[in-house]
């Protein structure tokens, strides 16, 4: 949502992708659901630390049914950038990865560089199992959050994508 959804728009748009624009918390969730009904495709949140934060229980619920084929990417900005920059828990030490690891996630890591999340995220698309990985990134964002797409128009497009990978 928010700056996350923004910046990958702006690569870009693909059929694929499910912005979650207002839901704030719950892409992780949505992202269980999604592969959990899914298994045979590979699903990839991106979410923000605030969004993580405000929906912790999460963790245990994905640590709990395992999904093998969910990684979830979160960017640590340590702010909550899209709505003016305040700071969130992460800026004083709320440590996620940690949060994940004891809620018994089994893959997680933590990346400070492009580099380091290149390696640690090509890992997770090779490892057969549930991923969190965080990546400590500045607060910088785009300009602004607008994109040319309703809400509306990518819900049904996606489910639209859904419905065919069914039916192949
Ligand atoms: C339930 C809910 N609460 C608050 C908001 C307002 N809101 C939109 S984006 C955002 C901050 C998100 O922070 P983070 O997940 O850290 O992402 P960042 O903007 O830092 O990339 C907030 C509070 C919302 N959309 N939904
Ligand atoms: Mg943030």
């Amino acid at each position: 949502m928010g700056a996350v959804a923004a910046e990958l728009y702006s690569l870009g748009h693909r059929p694929n992708f499910f912005y979650l624009e207002h839901a704030m918390g719950l892409a992780s969730s949505t992202g269980l659901g999604l592969s959990l009904s899914l298994p045979n495709k590979k699903v990839i949140v991106l979410d923000g630390d605030g969004s993580m934060l405000i929906n912790l229980g999460s963790l245990s619920t994905l640590a709990r049914y395992r999904p093998r084929n969910l990684t979830i990417v979160i960017f640590d900005n340590e702010s909550l950038l899209s709505v003016g920059g305040f700071p969130t828990a992460t800026s004083t030490g709320t440590d996620l990865e940690g949060i994940a690891r004891d809620a018994e996630v089994p893959q997680t890591g933590t990346a400070r560089s492009v580099g380091e999340f290149a390696d640690r995220f090509q890992n997770a698309l090779n490892t057969d199992d549930l991923t969190v990985l965080v990546t400590k990134v500045e607060a910088v964002g785009p300009p602004g959050f607008h994109m040319d797409l309703a809400l509306l128009e990518n819900r049904f497009q996606f489910q639209r994508h859904i419905r065919s990978l069914e039916e192949r």
